[in-house]
């Protein structure tokens, strides 16, 4: 458990002053992250929102080292950076002991960082990664990533007399990840921080891969007012659209949070203008398998961390 006060004496990873959105996630998620460790962090970032709005050249938002990577790599990039750092601890040329940070969007994750991402979680190397998940490619507008949500408005999935937007439920990668048996997998909220930095605390101190998958709602892609960020995460983890929990070498499955009254998925549709049209009432039967879904999922998900419905 993290405690507010000893939180309260670490140092920030990001500073103010970065160019993201006012209401993005992403840099909360990633302070919360940073403040599970007192001990210096090497971070890379794949290209999208956070990397360019945090480093435009020649500035910096980073209070630690960072890697620029490229869309499909930051697995593979910071693997390298661990790699090169094990060899040179072992050699006695770096005395100092240090993390390591792989992040991304959903794009960079789910789609064309997969592979790397992959071989990462396969090498065994100690390095958590922590995907920002915005559910679409945001950096470049707004288009539909295979974690976006069945239903939703996108530049690339819009809504019109033929379509209700997406078609296809989100891929679940947080299973992808658990099937690699690594040391700890898990989801979290930034609405609930304390769970977020416990679970960084745990990921950091596995000696191998830990895999982090954090909703991050985006007031621009998901179309509603910057100030009710938080509100809609604890809305998706309410609803159990994003439930919480953590997984330990692929078998040992524990729920993090329960809520005391699951709330309908309409709470957390009408609170976003991705998801307008589905309040219509041609759309009804839509919104009915997307409550279909989440209710299976989470009875699958209670069945196999032993918790009761
Ligand atoms: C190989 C390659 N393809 C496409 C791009 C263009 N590109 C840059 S960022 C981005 C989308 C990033 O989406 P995501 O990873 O979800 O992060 P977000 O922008 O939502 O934070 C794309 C398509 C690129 N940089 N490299």
């Amino acid at each position: 458990m993290a405690n507010l006060k000893e939180l309260n004496k670490r140092k920030e990873l990001l500073s103010g002053g970065h160019r993201m959105c006012a209401g993005c996630a992403s840099p909360i998620i990633v302070r919360q992250m940073g403040l599970s460790q007192e001990m210096p962090l090497v971070v890379g970032s794949a290209t999208g929102c956070l990397e360019v709005s945090t480093t435009p050249n020649p500035f910096t938002a980073w209070n630690s080292s960072f890697v620029h990577c490229a869309f499909e790599n930051s697995a593979a990039t910071v693997s390298g950076a661990e790699a090169a750092y094990r060899s040179l601890r072992r050699r006695g040329k770096v005395k100092e002991e240090m993390r390591f940070v792989a992040l991304g969007g959903d794009g960079g994750t789910y789609d064309i960082g997969l592979q790397s991402l992959s071989g990462m979680l396969e090498r065994g190397q100690r390095i958590l990664y922590l995907c920002y998940n915005n559910e679409a490619y945001m950096n470049t507008g707004v288009q539909r990533s295979s974690a976006t949500p069945m239903g939703t408005q996108t530049t690339t999935a819009p809504v019109g007399k033929q379509s209700i937007g997406k078609k296809q439920f989100p891929k679940d990668l947080t299973g992808i990840a658990v099937a690699h048996r690594i040391p700890f997998v898990a989801t979290a909220s930034p609405s609930h921080w304390n769970d977020l930095i416990t679970k960084s605390q745990k990921a950091l101190s596995v000696d191998g891969p830990a895999f982090m998958n954090v909703i991050s709602p985006c007031p621009l892609g998901w179309a509603y007012p910057s100030d009710k960020t938080i509100e809609i995460a604890k809305l998706a983890v309410d609803t159990c659209f994003w439930p919480l929990y953590e997984v330990e070498n692929g078998n040992a499955w524990k729920l993090s949070y329960k809520p005391a009254a699951k709330k309908p998925i309409t709470d957390y549709l009408k609170a976003q203008g991705r998801f307008r049209h589905l309040l219509r009432p041609e759309n009804a039967s839509v919104v009915e398998e997307i409550q279909k879904r989440i209710d299976d999922d989470w009875a699958a998900l209670l069945k196999r961390c032993g918790a009761e419905a």
